[in-house]
């Protein structure tokens, strides 16, 4: 397939953080030629977001480099969008449709595939009321070459997919919860990996359990949702790992991927990746562009552990001086259990197994327990089981065996159907 061809524009008010490399990087993701970046330093424009002067330097652009698309890194007002697209006469989009064109390329499942297209949906709502608040007006240009008719049956064909898509969603959430149910009946601690996308999250599932799920050196790779078990220590837990988060995630999209996100708000845990091998200020961003979403998620009181990820890449002492930096910064903005330097690549892992053995202590899910075992037949089974869920502190052998162990709460239920007696003591 030809590469589409794009012309990008950034419009910077003065002071604001912006990284040009990665809008860049998103329009290479999204599959863009990048003929040109038309920058642009200045508060907002109403009318066209870039000033008027600028949209003339465009406009010229367009006309001898004819790109398929002029994108903006900006977000658009549905106004400005429309205003610039009369002007320009070629399809204008900004970040977020990029993001959500990447998106669509990656979107495997059903419910994924599903998330894309309310997003998108939700994206356009907006854009055609405007086109026809303008025809009502008068305006003859119309909407994307459609006449007025069309886009009202455009309207009507956006809001019945609308509904039609929340309904499916919906269900298949459904099923997501019984699942999840399920889960915590068995009362396996859920681990939830979080972060920048292209931080490392899909790599170090596959380093903490032997999995084998898609990790690549690009935005957005994964947009599915995968929980494994893995052991820590001993102990079985589940990890999850889902969409990564990108800086200003608005909330249209957090909507629409509001049931993949859950995962994260009903971990018990997070680790927070972040890629140690950019420089401090990239970094940085990308920890504050994440915990606004945890923030937006109310996920911010969950025990979170940062992994500063990728550290094979960089000197000890480099590592050390980000690990601190992170410390500083998140200091009093979540509730952190600590920093790890890992490598998710080189399965360098353990200072993060101590982390989250750390982080199980402080869990209400982990209790202590005095088990009795009166017949020996069940004694095997039952050692193994306190095992792989908790810790065996003390075991008394008599007549009647006395085991104290530290355990995950799911296991009560499971040694109960066994028949062994059980008094929590702490
Ligand atoms: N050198 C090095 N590279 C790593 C490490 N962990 C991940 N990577 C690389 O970083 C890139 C991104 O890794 P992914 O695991 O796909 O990142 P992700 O966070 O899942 O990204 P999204 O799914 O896009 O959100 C890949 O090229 C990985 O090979 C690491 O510890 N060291
Ligand atoms: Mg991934």
């Amino acid at each position: 397939m030809p590469l589409m061809r794009a012309i990008g524009v950034i419009r910077k008010s003065r002071g604001e953080r912006w990284s040009r490399e990665e809008f860049e990087e998103l329009l290479r993701s999204a599959g863009y030629e990048i003929l040109a970046i038309v920058e642009q330093v200045r508060e907002e424009h109403p009318r066209y977001n870039i000033g008027p002067g600028k949209l003339e330097e465009v406009k010229k652009l367009v006309k001898e480099l004819k790109p398929d698309k002029v994108i903006f890194a900006n977000r658009l007002t549905p106004s400005q969008a429309y205003n610039l697209w009369k002007e320009l006469r070629v399809d204008i989009i900004d970040k977020w449709q990029l993001v959500l064109e990447i998106f669509e390329k990656r979107a495997h499942s059903k419910e994924a595939k599903l998330q894309v297209e309310l997003a998108n949906l939700q994206y356009e709502l907006p854009l055609v009321k405007e086109a026809i608040r303008r025809i009502k007006m008068g305006d003859r240009a119309g909407f994307k070459g459609m006449g007025e008719y069309q886009v009202h049956q455009y309207l009507k064909h956006i809001k019945y997919r609308m509904g039609r898509i929340k309904g499916e969603l919906e269900k298949i959430r459904a099923e997501r919860e019984i699942r999840r149910k399920k889960r915590e009946e068995e009362g396996f601690v859920l681990i939830a990996l979080a972060g920048y996308t292209n931080a490392g999250k899909s790599t170090l599932l596959n380093a903490l359990t032997g999995e084998d799920i898609e990790a690549k050196n690009q935005m957005f790779t994964t947009l599915d949702t995968t929980t494994r078990r893995f052991k820590v220590k001993g102990k079985m837990l589940l990890v999850t790992d889902t969409v990564g988060f990108i800086d200003g995630l608005p909330p249209f999209i957090v909507e629409a991927f509001h049931s993949t996100l859950e995962e994260i708000v009903k971990a018990d845990i997070i680790i927070l990746v972040l890629d140690a091998s950019e420089p401090w200020k990239e970094i940085r961003r990308k920890l504050f562009a994440s915990l606004n979403v945890l923030r937006e998620l109310k996920a911010l009181d969950r025990p979170m552990i940062v992994a500063l990820n990728k550290v094979d890449l960089i000197s000890d002492e480099d590592a050390k001086e980000k690990e601190l930096l992170v410390r500083e910064t998140i200091d009093g903005r979540a509730n952190t259990v600590g920093v790890a330097r890992i490598s998710a690549k080189l399965n360098q892992l353990e200072e993060l197994y101590n982390l989250i053995e750390v982080a199980l202590s402080r869990l209400p899910k982990f209790q202590t327990f005095e088990i009795r075992v009166k017949d020996p037949s069940k004694l095997g089974k039952v050692l193994s089981m306190v095992h792989s869920m908790g810790d065996l502190l003390e075991v008394e052998y008599s007549e009647e065996t006395k085991i104290k162990a530290y355990i995950q709460t799911g296991l009560i239920r499971e040694l109960t159907k066994l028949g062994v007696s059980l008094k929590r003591i702490s």
